[in-house]
C-alpha cells in the first residue's frame, strides 16, 4: 500500500497525472486518487488546496510515503522552489522528479533543464531522487514511472515492517458520523499495529476510545500495520470531537508550549522575538509566538538564515506530539514560507 504525493511547478500537468493514475475519490483541500489491481494500492494525493495555503501541502506529504516533484518544461517556479524548501524542512526520504509535458519540448532542452535542477538540488533531500520524462499526453515515461514507484514502494515496506512492533499511533485526516455506526475516521497508522478492540487515547483532547472496527480499501480486517491507510469506527468518542491531525496512542506529550533544537535553513528569512510562527506537527499546526531564542549558549533577539539555535515558543491551542517528532516552522506572511524545522530538546 504506497501513497505519493504529487507536487511542484503550478501548471505542470499534476492534476492530470493524479487523474490518469487513479479514480477520483475525496476531495477537500487535498484531492484523493485510488488505483488498485491486485497486490498493488496506490493512493495518489494532490494537495489542491496549496499554494494558497501551506497545510494541504504539509498534510499530504505527511500522509504519504512518497513524494512526486513535476517541473514542465518552463522550469521551477516559485511554488516548485517552496515545494523543494518544504521537503527539505521535512527531511523527506523518498521521491521522485517528474519532467513533465515531455511532448511540448524537445530532448536537448530536457537536459539542459536535467542539468540545472541537478545544480539547485545539491546537497538538499532530493539530491539522489531518479528524473523521469513523462508526458500524460503521448504516455511517454508512465510505465516506467509506474514501475518506480512500485519499486520505491517495496523498499517502503520493508521500512514499515520494522515499524510495525512499536507502539501503535494513528494520524486522523478525516472524521464524520456514520448513522448506524458513529463516529469514522480516515488515517494512516504511522507505526506499530492497530487491532480491532484496541484500546487507545485521541490526542490532544487525552479521550479514551475503543476501535470498534478497521477497513484498508473498504474491506473489513481485523488488524493494520505501520503504513496502512485506515477507516475505523470508533466507540466512545464522537465525530465533532476530532479534528484533521488529532493522533490516537497510548503516549503523546500534550502543550501549549515547546521548547525546540531548530536549524533555519539558509536561504530563509529569519525572525525575530515576539514574532508569531505556524508551527506544524504531523497534520496538527498552531500559532506560536518566539519568547527566546539562544544561539551558541547566548540569548539573542533575531534568528536568521543557516542558524542553529534553540527556541521557546509559546501558544494557546495545544498540540500533541511524541520525543521523536519534528517541528515545521513556517511565516504565513512572507513569499517562501518555510523557515526551518526543530526537535524537542
Ligand atoms: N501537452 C501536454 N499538456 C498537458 C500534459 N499534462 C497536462 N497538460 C495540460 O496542462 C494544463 C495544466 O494541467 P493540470 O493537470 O491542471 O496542471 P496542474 O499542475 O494540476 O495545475 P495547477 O493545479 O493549476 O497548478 C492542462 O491544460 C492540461 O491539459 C502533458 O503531458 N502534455
Ligand atoms: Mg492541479
Amino acid at each position: 500500500m504506497t501513497k505519493i504525493t504529487i507536487i511542484g511547478s503550478k501548471q505542470s500537468g499534476k492534476s492530470t497525472l493524479a487523474a490518469k493514475l487513479g479514480k477520483k475519490g475525496n476531495v477537500s483541500d487535498i484531492t484523493m486518487y485510488d488505483y488498485a489491481k491486485g497486490d498493488k494500492i496506490l493512493t495518489i494525493i494532490d494537495p489542491t488546496g496549496y499554494p494558497d495555503s501551506v497545510k494541504p501541502l504539509i498534510a499530504s506529504l505527511n500522509l504519504s510515503d512518497i513524494a512526486v516533484l513535476c517541473v514542465p518544461p518552463t522550469g521551477l517556479d516559485v511554488y516548485a522552489g517552496e515545494c523543494i524548501v518544504c521537503l527539505e524542512c521535512m527531511g523527506y526520504k523518498h521521491g521522485l522528479v517528474l519532467l513533465t509535458k515531455s511532448d511540448t519540448t524537445y530532448p536537448q532542452a530536457t537536459d539542459e533543464l536535467k542539468t540545472k535542477l541537478q545544480k539547485i538540488t545539491k546537497g538538499t533531500v532530493l539530491e539522489h531522487w531518479e528524473h523521469i520524462i513523462v508526458s500524460t499526453k503521448t504516455f511517454e515515461g508512465m510505465e516506467e514511472f509506474k514501475e518506480k514507484i512500485f519499486n520505491i514502494g517495496e523498499e517502503i515496506d520493508e521500512e514499515n515492517i520494522k515499524k510495525a512492533t512499536l507502539p501503535p499511533r494513528v494520524m486522523i485526516d478525516q472524521s464524520f458520523n456514520v448513522t448506524g455506526i458513529g463516529c469514522v475516521v480516515l488515517g494512516i497508522v504511522t507505526q506499530g499495529t492497530i487491532k480491532t478492540k484496541d484500546k487507545m487515547v485521541a490526542y490532544p483532547i487525552k479521550k479514551p476510545l475503543e476501535i470498534r472496527s478497521i477497513q484498508m480499501h473498504d474491506v473489513d480486517v481485523k488488524t493494520a500495520a505501520c503504513g496502512a491507510r485506515v477507516g475505523l469506527a470508533l466507540k466512545g468518542i464522537q465525530s465533532k470531537d476530532i479534528d484533521r491531525g488529532y493522533v490516537l496512542s497510548n503516549d503523546e506529550i500534550v502543550s501549549k508550549d515547546i521548547k525546540i533544537k531548530c536549524k533555519i535553513l539558509p536561504l530563509s528569512k529569519g525572525f525575530n522575538i515576539g514574532n508569531v510562527l505556524h508551527v506544524f506537527v504531523g497534520l496538527q499546526s498552531a500559532p506560536l509566538r518566539v519568547n527566546c531564542i539562544e544561539k551558541n549558549g547566548k540569548n539573542t533577539d533575531s534568528a536568521s538564515g543557516g542558524d542553529e539555535c534553540i527556541l521557546e515558543l509559546t501558544g494557546t491551542k495545544e498540540i500533541s506530539y511524541s520525543q521523536q517528532d519534528r517541528f515545521i516552522l513556517t511565516n504565513l506572511d512572507e513569499k517562501q514560507r518555510f523557515l526551518g524545522y526543530g526537535f524537542l530538546q
